[in-house]
């Protein structure tokens, strides 16, 4: 299927187009039957050969419901601008137009009506210039008459050619925005839309404007007929579930679980009117949506919209922003970020210019994560970024240049933490997690590589090259002498983890433990830490003293000893007697 919007001014004869096109009736309001004048958006389809079906999204021209006119042309890819001979080009015909080219629309035709009245030929000179400047380009061009049919069947042929080369459909999430929603007695509430791309299925569950609310599709319509699956571009009508008719009125947007993100925050480009003339408020219309924004200029065609509202917009999408005071679309827009980073600091916004100006819209993984340096790859994917590559951890995407100096700063924290605590065995994760300002506990551990090694909850420095069940084995001996830094594991015990002589002596030149004897370890450092406490007792101390000052076993104690006087910490007096060596005396 293809959807076309109409455009043009109000009484330039669209809706009697659409009526001939189709044998349908676009305006349903009985009000807009008597007034003769469409107020809201319209619906009517018919087949063309070649083409195959296509849609019309009939819309009002008048000034009062220019915002009407937008939510039906928002979604939707190729417009029919209506020009009438006898008036020829209007003020609705030139806001029509504009938002057809802020909204970046690339494919059209113009169609003079009324060529029954006056001569079409200066109405179409008029027109067709106009739409040349536009997105839209140069269009073929078609004079009807609905009351005598001339041209008809030129307009026919023409509406062919324009669908049957519209590019083909984005696949994709489904964002469906709302432009109606009604209640069927006994079906509970309908939502009709443009959906734009994607797929939609009976039984599919959506979320409501991505908030957590979701919905399912309890059954589907497509040009009123019932329909298992309806795939991109086409009209749709959406039976939902347990879902309030208030809740999902125009604006509101039914989308793929997962892919989008509701934003009230938006760097933009503007195309259009230089930033630094728009006013500070404008409505922003994106999908069928349209809400008030607070501008802020920040480069010479970029700028940060405050939304009043949240939407789920993401990175890439074209929308408009209309002075509505002034009937005046003030620029199309295409959103760069949907998550931009605070502007507190200094400079912050100046700098955040310079950036804004390399982008431009197209969604880059790699320059994403270069900016944001670490970011979870669902969140990415709700911003529109595709995200590819490995995870560094869970769904943690991260930069590669960033964290490799992560990596480097890691080692460094450690390397310092062991030369200011050598007893401590190692830092815990979450004091790095802390240093390193890291949201996840799982980024530090991801971030230990050989020489270090993750233990009971702390990054130590190890040595490259220890088989990590060698580690393992040995935290378990210690695992039960956390408060006792001075005590040895039970020979026995070292015996059922499998540590024999051969593994203690790996864990030695390791850097894991020390022997002080023949199945006697402890953990790296103690030796030193031990001289430390020692010094503090009153001089000259007795084995027995030491002892208890270091909570610990004789079997350690005078092996532990022995060991500090070799090394010249202690000095061993004639009366067995020892005082430990000042190094700074
Ligand atoms: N003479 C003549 N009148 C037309 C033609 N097309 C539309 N009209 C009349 O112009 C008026 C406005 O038409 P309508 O389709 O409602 O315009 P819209 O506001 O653009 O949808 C109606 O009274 C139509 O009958 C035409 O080709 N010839
Ligand atoms: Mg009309």
């Amino acid at each position: 299927m293809h959807v076309v919007a109409t455009a043009g001014h109000v009484d330039h004869g669209k809706s009697t187009l659409v009526r001939a096109l189709t044998g349908m009736e676009p305006d349903r309001w009985a009000e807009e039957r008597r007034r003769g004048m469409t107020i809201d958006l319209g619906f009517a389809w018919t087949t063309l050969d070649p083409g195959g079906t296509v849609a019309f999204v009939d819309v009002p021209g008048h000034e009062r419901f220019v915002p009407n006119m937008l939510a039906g042309v928002g979604p939707v890819p190729a417009a029919m601008v209506v020009v009438a001979a006898d008036e020829g080009w209007m003020p609705q015909s030139a806001e029509h137009l504009a938002a057809l080219d802020a909204l970046g629309v690339r494919h059209g035709l113009l169609v003079v009506s009324r060529a029954d009245l006056a001569d079409p030929g200066p109405a179409m000179r008029r027109a067709a210039e106009e739409i040349a400047a536009t997105s839209l380009g140069a269009v073929a061009a078609v004079a009807v008459s609905a009351v005598t049919g001339a041209g008809l069947d030129e307009l026919r042929t023409a509406l062919s050619r324009l669908v049957t080369a519209l590019p083909a459909p984005a696949g994709g999430p489904v964002r469906l925005w709302a432009d109606r929603a009604f209640t069927i007695k006994g079906a509970g509430t309908v939502v009709t839309g443009t959906l734009g791309g994607g797929e939609l299925r009976t039984g599919d569950e959506l979320e409501l404007t991505a908030g957590e609310r979701v919905v399912r599709v309890r059954g589907l319509q497509s040009l009123g007929e019932p329909v298992i699956a309806v795939r991109g571009p086409a009209r749709v009508a959406v039976n939902l579930r347990g879902v309030g008719k208030d809740e999902v009125g125009r604006g509101a947007a039914l989308l793929t679980p997962g892919c989008f993100l509701r934003t009230d925050l938006v760097d933009v480009r503007v195309h259009g009117d230089p930033v630094a003339a728009l006013p500070g408020t404008l409505t922003l219309h994106a999908g069928s949506a349209a809400v008030t924004v607070r501008v802020r200029p920040l480069g010479a065609d970029t700028a940060r919209l405050r939304l009043a509202r949240a939407l789920p917009l993401r990175i890439g999408d074209r929308a408009l922003l209309r002075d509505p005071g002034r009937h005046h679309v003030a620029g199309g827009v295409t959103v760069l970020d949907v998550v931009p980073p605070g502007l507190q600091r200094r400079g912050a916004a100046e700098a955040r210019a310079v950036t804004l100006a390399g982008m431009d819209g197209v969604p880059d993984p790699a320059g994403e994560l270069r900016r944001r340096r670490l970011v979870r790859r669902g969140e990415l994917v709700r911003m529109g970024v595709p995200a590819e590559g490995d995870a560094v951890a869970g769904d943690w995407l991260a930069d590669p240049e960033h964290w490799a100096w992560l990596g480097t700063r890691l080692a460094a924290e450690v390397a310092a933490h062991a030369r200011e605590r050598p007893l401590e065995p190692g830092v815990p994760v979450d004091a790095l997690r802390h240093r390193l300002e890291l949201p996840d506990r799982a980024l530090v551990e991801a971030l230990v590589r050989p020489p270090l090694v993750l233990r009971a909850g702390r990054v130590a420095a190890g040595a490259a090259g220890v088989p990590p069940e060698l580690v393992a084995a040995v935290d378990k001996a210690f695992a039960d002498l956390a408060d006792r830094p001075f005590a040895a594991p039970e020979a026995h015990r070292l015996a059922e983890l499998g540590l024999g002589p051969r593994q203690l002596g790996a864990a030695v030149r390791a850097g894991l433990v020390v022997q002080v004897a023949d199945n006697v370890v402890l953990r790296a450092g103690a030796p030193e830490r031990a001289a430390q406490v020692l010094a503090g007792l009153p001089q000259p101390f007795t084995l027995s003293e030491a002892r208890q000052a270091l909570d610990t076993t004789r079997r350690v104690a005078v092996p532990l000893l022995g060991l500090l006087d070799r090394t010249g910490a202690t000095r061993r007096l004639p009366d067995d007697r020892r005082t430990v060596i000042d190094k700074d005396a």
